[in-house]
């Protein structure tokens, strides 16, 4: 097989990839490992910032959204009783759209179908070859050992796909942080507590209410890593969330069956460079941020912006300055988004073994919030996402 450019990955960041450049005319393959169903399973993200809302717009994937999304004008954070409003729209303009990365995806799958581009599902022993010369693809679908040829490879296979691996160790330079422990994470057919979201603090840990649509919850607690899902019946979940929010929404919860329950760990991780040869890396393949943030699948986005326009330019204008920049121009905004993710990841959650002091400081940071719109603006800014 022959393409302009193979792209690794059939998740958020491979489609959206996939989907602008075809309607910039430029020829992709997709080589997804899983079946289309399993990628549409995965419950993540919920929160999408605005220029993530315009690219989708831009990609022809808008219509759904623009009906059925949410917009938020701010949120709330919590500290036992105390809660504090930060109004996005009056501290920087700028709102979100609360529409999960399962309607994202699902929107994608059908606009890729639509305009007809290569999508393969159930892509097996994926390896990258001579990316800094004539780069290719191998892999097996259907049986079958199968050989790509391609000008670029789009690395979008996640955290554990193959691409990151393929840039030489001695090129390559990670930076994480492990946190001391995971989301428990829900869904549930009942109406959402608020219609906002509120980021809750609370001695015994943090906890997320959140939401898809009217008749649909995603609530989250934060629990020790050698928790398991099995530890948590409906009951102790909808117990330990109410104890986390302050008591006036807690009165207001409706709790029902879960319909999901699943388990994330925190962590925050940067491999540089995000480029090697002929070879982009984009979203959870290159950074990984704690959800805290909502940052994760808005950074996929993000780089997507980035190596379009660069693919776009270079195949236009054969002016290849864009994919020369993009590892830069990316990591700029990916460290940005990385700092805001870990200072609300540190003000919000217990640490074990925490001190009285760094509680203190903790409780500073939300009151600081509180009296000055300075701070306000500040948080504001990091959550609604910088300008590309
Ligand atoms: P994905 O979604 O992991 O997709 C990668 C795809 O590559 C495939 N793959 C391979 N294909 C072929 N060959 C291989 N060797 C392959 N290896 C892997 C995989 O099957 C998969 O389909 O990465 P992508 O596209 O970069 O998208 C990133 C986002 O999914 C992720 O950042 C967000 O979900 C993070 N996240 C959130 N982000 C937000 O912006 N806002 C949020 O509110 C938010 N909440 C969350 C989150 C992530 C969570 N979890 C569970 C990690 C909440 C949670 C609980
Ligand atoms: C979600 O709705 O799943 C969600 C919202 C905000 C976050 C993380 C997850 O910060």
């Amino acid at each position: 097989m022959k393409t302009q450019v193979a792209i690794i990955g059939g998740g958020p960041a491979g489609l959206l990839l996939s989907q602008l450049l075809n309607r910039a005319g430029i020829a992709t393959v997709v080589l997804e490992r899983r079946s289309r169903a399993y990628v549409l399973s995965r419950i993540r993200a919920g929160v999408l910032e605005w220029g993530t809302v315009e690219m989708l717009r831009e990609a022809g994937v808008g219509a759904r959204m623009d009906r059925e999304g949410l917009v938020h004008d701010g949120c709330w954070l919590s500290r036992g009783d105390a809660m504090v409003r930060v109004d996005f729209k009056e501290a920087c303009g700028r709102q979100v759209m609360v529409y999960g990365q399962t309607e994202v995806t699902h929107d994608l799958y059908d606009a890729q179908e639509a305009i007809g581009a290569v999508v393969l599902h159930g892509v097996e022993d994926v390896a990258l070859h001579d990316l800094t010369g004539a780069a290719y693809v191998t892999f097996t679908h259907e049986g079958q050992a199968v050989r790509l040829d391609c000008d670029y490879v789009a690395g979008c296979d996640g955290f554990h796909g193959v691409s990151r691996g393929s840039i030489p160790p001695e090129v390559r330079r990670e930076f994480e942080k492990v946190y001391p422990f995971g989301w428990l994470g829900v869904l549930s057919e009942t109406p959402p507590v608020d219609h906002e979201l509120i980021y809750a603090s609370h001695e015994r840990g943090f906890a997320l209410a959140s939401m898809r649509n009217p008749m649909l919850s995603r609530y989250y607690v934060q629990v020790p890593l050698t928790d398991r899902v099995e530890d948590w019946s409906d009951a102790a979940f909808w117990a330990e969330l109410k104890l986390r929010l302050p008591s006036a929404v807690a009165a207001q919860l409706v709790t029902g069956p879960t319909i999901e329950k699943s388990i994330a760990p925190l962590r925050s991780f940067v491999s540089e460079p995000m480029r090697w040869g002929r070879l982009f890396l984009c979203g959870d393949a290159a950074h990984i941020v704690p959800p805290t943030g909502a940052k994760g699948l808005n950074l996929a986005a993000s780089d997507v912006h980035y190596l379009s326009e660069a693919f776009k330019r270079a195949y236009g204008k054969g002016n290849t300055g864009g994919l020369e920049s993009y590892s830069a121009d990316a990591l700029a905004r990916v460290w940005q988004a990385m700092r805001f993710s870990w200072s609300l990841t540190m003000m919000m959650h217990r640490f074990p073994e925490q001190s009285d002091y760094e509680r203190r400081m903790q409780e500073t940071e939300l009151a600081l919030l509180e009296r000055s719109a300075t701070a306000r603006r500040l948080m504001a800014e990091g959550y609604t996402g910088l300008p590309f």
